[in-house]
Formats: C-alpha cells, structure tokens, sequence
C-alpha cells in the first residue's frame, strides 16, 4: 500500500485535534456505531479537562489507495521539544492557522522547523466559519512569515486550502465547496511526498515514549531502513553511539483509527511502536545489532524553569492523601523522568527533597496535577529560572516572545507592566476591531504570574502567547509581589464571622469551615508587610456560636488559588501545600518566633 507520513502543526487551540477528528470520521475510521468523544487523540484526563494536547500522537487512516499516518502535535509552547522531533518522522506537515487570530509565536516556532528541515508545508486556514474571520489578510500574514524565516521559492509556493475543521470541510477557495475534507486528503497524497528510506538493516530512531501498563515501554518512530518483526534481536544507541542495550522486539504495533493493531512486520517508512525495550527512549537509535551508527538525532531542548518538590510537613500533612514519604516521591518522579524526556529530576541540596526542572510553568503545574490525582501530597516552592553563563563569564537568563492582543484601551497599562517585568517592546501594530497587537521580547523571570495580573488589568480581554526566544543577557532586578499576606495565628477551622471582620486587611483565600494552621496563608495584606490575622475567633455577644448565625455574614468572595495561580503568587520563603483534596499556601517555617530569627540572621549575614 502506497504511505503518507504527516505532522499538523500550529499554535494552540487552532484546531489540530478537531481536525484529526474529521479526518478519522470522514475516512471511515470508526465503526458505524462506534461512539466517539469530541477532540478524541486528546485521550488522557487533564487533556480532556483542560482541552489541550499535551503529548503528541499518531493515528493513521486510509483514503482510497493510500494509507496516511497523521501525527497530531500539542500547541502549546511548553511541549515546542516534540514538535521538532516529531517533525523528523514526516515527510509533510499541515499548517493550520486560525482565520482570526493568525500566525502566533508558536506558528513561528513550528513553521521555522519545518522550513529549516526541508519540508514544503500545506497551509490550511481554519476557523472561517468564525466571525471575525480574516482569511485573506491571514494569508498575507503566513506568506510574510516564510518569507521571513527565509523560505525557499518551493516552500513560499505553499499550496492553500481554507475550511472548518469543526463543520468538516476544507476547500481550496472560501467560497468552498464546503462539504468534507476530501481536498485535504487529495492534497496530502498529492503534495507530500512517500517516505523517504535507506537501503539497509533495520534502524528507526525512538521518536514517541510511552508506559503501557501491559506491554511496558513503547516507543514511536518512523522506520527508516530494513523491517521489523516480533522477537527480532535489536540493540539501541544512543545520539554518541553508546550501546543503551541489548534485546528483543516483543510487539510491532501499527496504528489504525484511535487503536493499535499488532502487526507481523514492519516495513521502511512507516511509523510503528515497538515494544519490548525497557531503555529505549527519544533520540535512541533502535537497530539491528550489526548496525554501528546510530541515526542523527536532535538534542533535547534543556529545561530553563526548575521548582523543588519536597513532603507535605504541614500541620495537616497526611490528612487528605496516602503517598506522602519522601521515598515515594522520590520514586515517582525518577520514573516519571524515565518516561517525560523534557523532565529533569535531580536530589537537591535540602532535605527531603527533588529538584525538578522542565520547559515552563504549565509542563511543571500539569505533573504536579498527576501526581496530586494520584493521592500524593507535596510541598513546592516556587518555580526559579535556570541561569546560565556565556563563555566571558556573563549571566544569562531565558527570554521569551510574547504576543499581547489587547483592546486599545489597556493597551498603555499592558505595556507599563511588561516594561516593569523588563520585557522590551518590539512591535505594536493594530490587529482589526479596536484590538492591537504589542510584540515583547521579556525575561521568563518577570513573566511568571503575569498572566493572572494581565487579566485583571484588561478586564480579561487580554490574550496572551509566550515562547522560548533565547538566553540573552541578565536584565537586572525585578521587584516582586507588592502585597504582603495574611497569616492565620492559629489551627482550627476559620468563621465566617471572623473573616467578615478582617475584611478591610484585605482580599481572603480562604472560606469559613477550611481548616487552617499557624503560618498558613489565609489572605492578601492591602499592605506590603505581612500580618498575622486570627481567623478562628467568633462573634462574642453570644456564646453560641450557631451555624446559621455564621452563615448570615455577607462575605466577599474569596481569591480562587488555583495550582497554576499559587505557584507563581508565592515568594521565596513561602511553599504551596497540595494535596488531592486542597491547595493551601504557607510560609515555610511556620512559627512566627523562628521565622524573625531567621530574617535577622539571613540580615546579619546580608551586612
Ligand atoms: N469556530 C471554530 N472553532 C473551531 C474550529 N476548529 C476547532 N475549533 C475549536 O477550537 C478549540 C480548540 O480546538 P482543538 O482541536 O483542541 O485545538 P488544538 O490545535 O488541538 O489545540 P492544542 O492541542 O491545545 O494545541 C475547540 O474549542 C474547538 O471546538 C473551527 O473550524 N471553527
Ligand atoms: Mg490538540
């Protein structure tokens, strides 16, 4: 059968997985009565939840002679590192790109890849069907783009279809015919080209890792010379050639529609898993055991964000979860380092405690999730950007591009903000209805718990997009939070009536019935320093203290902490407490008494 191997790339939310939906449904992929979820590739629970992708998949379907392995790619910039990789295994890449929005960082991102590695993108304009479509002004936009990233005649002769993925139609004009995704398929089979391979014993370069519960460790990768067979030997390199290991191929599986089919040989250029090899990972070489060189493979992207994962000591420690010894935390992250190329584990200096270093605030925040749902409770700090030096000596720190769409109006408090986090305005040009679009090249240190602000500024109108640009030079001190926090002098449970009186100290964190503990933080201080607030302290007219009488009390709203929220809302010498149930901030030495001493002996060492 004659096979096609293509990625879909774009920035996040652009529609790839819907896309790969109509794809499979329109290819006859399902079974007739086979019941679907929306965005089905999205198949994991924070994926569903959040509706984003987080790690890259493959599926394949078959248009009338032709079989079409289709990769779809997480958007979101944490995850850039597969994209780049994945984009290796193919041979073709469909571009997609929202009709209102246009080209973001990420699409700059992905596309540059593709361009650099030769390929010649199909550019599919999605979303027309919104309203404040812009379809030929977004086209002009992409055509700038590879310009820009120094496309070559081929690639800027890129071929265009537009549609909607969500009503499952794609067209080489506007005005359609909008009535499936016939086009595309035509176009893929017509525009990209078969698989490239290499005569020769078996090599296929380990490109997707997964743990499946029965087969163990699966690797993805495109073939690119010889076969393989179930209980095959094999051995693996690694990008230096160094032998990993040595071993047998126990399952090749093939993709087919959402499932995975266990097939009796693989043949160059198609994308397989293979089971069997408990060492193999992205960027290893699967080969056959005369085969000396392993296959070029790119360098994984270094972490440039770590946090330090410590146990839950708090008051309430072991409360609300079953997983809380150091041991098994310490256990759980190694593996999920084993399985997670972008994760660096690693002991850290303090006691009881991992550092954990990856690609940006939501890669971190969505283990932390994992692990949370899986009954751990943790202690974390929060997140630190990972320096480094230049040959001379100097600083340097993660800067990344971040795009702001915004209404005119905010966009004078946008730009005073991002100056203040010390981010560089490099553009700012109008982008249709009363919107304008501020380009920045801005330190990662200034940007974490931007966005909460950011919304809060604009009414929660702003959209912004961040990337990795480069490490650039130091730029200097950012001021941090502002507002001091409120600090609960003691445990219990908090009263409504008590909150109700601290109301004027300001914005709460908590609600009446929480439980709370000494140095737990309950609330933002209007002030810059922080207070200790009792939280716990009824109304004293009465000595009953009635249910309902608490309950009449008309209280503010407190401040949703979300994990996301919390980890970058708190200072170097506060910690996030999460467990299953809770997310709880706190100093991290709890007794006020201790925490002076420590701040006079940390000033004594400072003179
Ligand atoms: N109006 C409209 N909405 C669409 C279309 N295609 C996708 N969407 C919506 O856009 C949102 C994001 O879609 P996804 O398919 O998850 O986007 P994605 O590119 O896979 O996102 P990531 O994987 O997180 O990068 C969903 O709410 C979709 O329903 C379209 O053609 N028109
Ligand atoms: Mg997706």
């Amino acid at each position: 059968m004659k096979l096609r191997n293509v990625a879909i790339i774009a920035h996040v939310d652009h529609g790839k997985t819907t896309l790969v939906d109509r794809l499979l449904q329109q290819s006859g992929a399902f079974r007739e009565n086979q019941r679907v979820a929306e965005r089905a590739m999205d198949s994991n629970d924070l994926e569903r939840e959040r509706g984003i992708t987080i790690l890259a998949k493959a599926t394949s379907v078959v248009w009338h002679d032709t079989r079409i392995n289709i990769v779809d790619t997480p958007g979101h910039a944490d995850f850039g590192g597969e994209v780049e990789r994945i984009l290796n295994m193919v041979d073709g890449a469909i571009v997609l790109v929202d009709a209102a929005e246009g080209p973001l960082p990420q699409t700059k991102f992905v596309v540059s890849k593709a361009l650099k590695m030769g390929l010649r993108p199909i550019v599919a304009i999605n979303k027309v069907d919104r309203g404040d479509a812009r379809p030929v002004q977004v086209v002009n936009e992409v055509f700038d783009l590879f310009a820009a990233l120094d496309a070559t005649d081929e690639q800027l002769d890129f071929p265009i279809l537009y549609g909607s993925a969500k009503e499952g139609w794609m067209a080489p004009s506007l005005e359609g015919p909008k009535e499936s995704m016939a086009p595309l398929f035509d176009l893929v089979i017509r525009h990209v080209s078969p698989p490239a391979t290499d005569e020769g014993l078996f090599r296929m370069l380990g490109t997707i890792i997964e743990a499946n519960p029965y087969l163990g460790r699966l690797v993805t990768g495109r073939i690119r010379s010889g076969s393989v067979r179930p209980n095959q030997p094999v051995k693996v390199l690694d990008r230096d050639g160094n032998l990993i290991e040595q071993g047998r191929v126990t399952k090749v599986l093939a993709f087919r529609g959402l499932e995975r089919q266990p097939i009796e040989e693989g043949l160059a250029g198609d994308i397989v898993a293979i089971a069997g090899l408990p060492e193999a990972t992205v960027a290893h070489t699967i080969c056959d055991p005369q085969v000396s060189a392993p296959l070029p493979a790119q360098p994984i992207d270094p972490p440039t964000l770590a946090m330090t994962f410590r146990i839950n000591d708090s008051p309430l420690a072991g409360t609300e979860g079953d997983k809380v010894q150091s041991r098994v935390i310490r256990d759980r992250l190694l593996r999920e380092a084993e399985g997670n190329v972008a994760l660096r584990v690693s002991e850290s200096s303090e006691k009881d405690s991992m550092e954990v270093a990856g690609r940006g605030e939501l890669q971190l925040g969505i283990l932390i999730e994992t692990m949370r749902r899986e009954g751990f409770e943790l202690s974390v700090s929060r997140p630190k950007v990972l320096f480094r030096r230049d040959p001379e000596g100097n600083l340097l720190e993660p800067i990344e591009e971040v795009v702001i769409d915004v209404d005119q109006e905010y966009s004078g408090i946008v730009v005073q903000k991002v100056a203040e986090r010390k981010g560089e305005m490099m553009e700012m040009r109008p982008s249709g209805g009363h919107r304008v679009r501020l380009v920045f090249h801005a330190p990662t240190r200034g940007l974490i718990g931007y966005q909460s602000e950011l919304l809060t500024d604009t009414r929660g109108t702003a959209v912004m997009n961040r990337l990795f640009h480069a490490y650039g030079p130091h730029r200097g001190v950012i001021s941090g939070r502002s507002n001091g926090v409120l600090l609960s002098t003691d445990a219990g449970e908090a009263v409504a009536y008590a909150l109700w009186n601290l109301e004027d100290r300001g914005p709460m964190m908590i609600e009446p019935g929480w439980k709370v503990y000494r140095g737990m933080i309950v609330g933002e201080h209007t002030r810059g320093n922080d207070l200790e607030v009792n939280v716990l302290k009824g109304k004293k007219l009465t000595n009953i203290r009635t249910h309902s009488k608490d309950e009449a009390v008309r209280l503010t709203p407190p401040i949703q902490m979300t994990l996301e929220r919390a980890l970058s809302y708190i200072q170097e010498d506060e910690l996030v407490e999460i467990t299953p149930k809770s997310i709880r901030l706190r100093k991290r030495t709890l007794d006020p008494n201790d925490r002076k001493r420590e701040e006079r002996q940390k000033e004594a060492a400072g003179v």
